[in-house]
């Protein structure tokens, strides 16, 4: 749904308060951590996912984040945050019992140092995907080729981590965010980095089986 027609499915709950609203695009692999956490922690009913558009000039959703950025949350309260890892966090959190945030991870430098490995993993995709995005002509091959590299020395690195405890059994914010930036690669055009990677295709085969994967595959 775009942000234009939403006041028609604004349900406004009996005490006063208002659903969470989502702000995404279908495409962005933040956005979609943010989504898969609304599945995973069955939120479904108290967050409504709202379609931004971004990227073009005088959108309305600079009137909702200035920023232009997805994911963007506003919360029941009306207070509106920005970026993946936060919003993540916050919605893990809600009832108390955060599954994907839990203390022993929080604290955890390993788990964090993966799960921020994989994030600029992420990062570095992305910059690819919005340089292809551009007419052939504006393009930088110097970017290009510099990302395609970094995805693949990343893609080797994990690789070599994935048989690690810490990437193994229930997920984390580390499993979600390189499993995203696999199959961001993949459909940005960058290649099936699993290809010659037997531990990270194995890996990569039971994350996207999880039923939030599945339901927030990029279009
Ligand atoms: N660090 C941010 C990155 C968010 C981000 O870069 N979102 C992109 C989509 S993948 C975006 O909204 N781009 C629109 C723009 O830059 O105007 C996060 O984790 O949420």
């Amino acid at each position: 749904m775009g942000i234009e027609d939403r006041s028609r499915f604004d349900p406004m709950p009996m005490d006063g308060t208002q659903n969470m609203k989502l702000y995404v695009t279908y495409g962005s692999p933040y956005a979609r951590l943010a989504r898969i956490i609304v599945i995973e922690k069955a939120l479904e009913d108290r967050v409504e996912v709202i379609q931004a558009k971004t990227r073009i000039p005088g959108s309305p959703y600079y009137q909702i984040n200035p920023s232009g950025r997805v994911p963007y949350l506003v919360d029941e309260a009306g207070v509106g945050m920005e970026d993946s890892q936060l919003i993540c966090a916050y919605l893990d959190g809600l009832d108390g019992k955060p599954r994907f945030h839990d203390a022993a991870r929080a604290s955890d430098w390993a788990c964090l140092r993966l799960e921020f490995a994989a994030r600029s993993m992420c990062d570095g995709i992305a910059v690819w995907g919005r340089e292809m995005v551009r007419p052939e002509n504006e393009r930088s091959p110097t970017t290009l080729a510099h990302e395609a590299a970094r995805t693949q020395r990343m893609a080797d690195f994990f690789e070599d981590r994935v048989a690690d405890p810490l990437l193994q059994g229930s997920p984390g914010m580390a499993h979600l965010m390189l499993a995203v930036a696999v199959e961001m690669a993949s459909k940005r055009g960058l290649g099936d980095l699993t290809a010659g990677r037997p531990r990270l295709a194995g890996w990569m085969r039971s994350m996207s089986d999880l039923p939030s994967m599945r339901k927030t595959a990029p279009p």
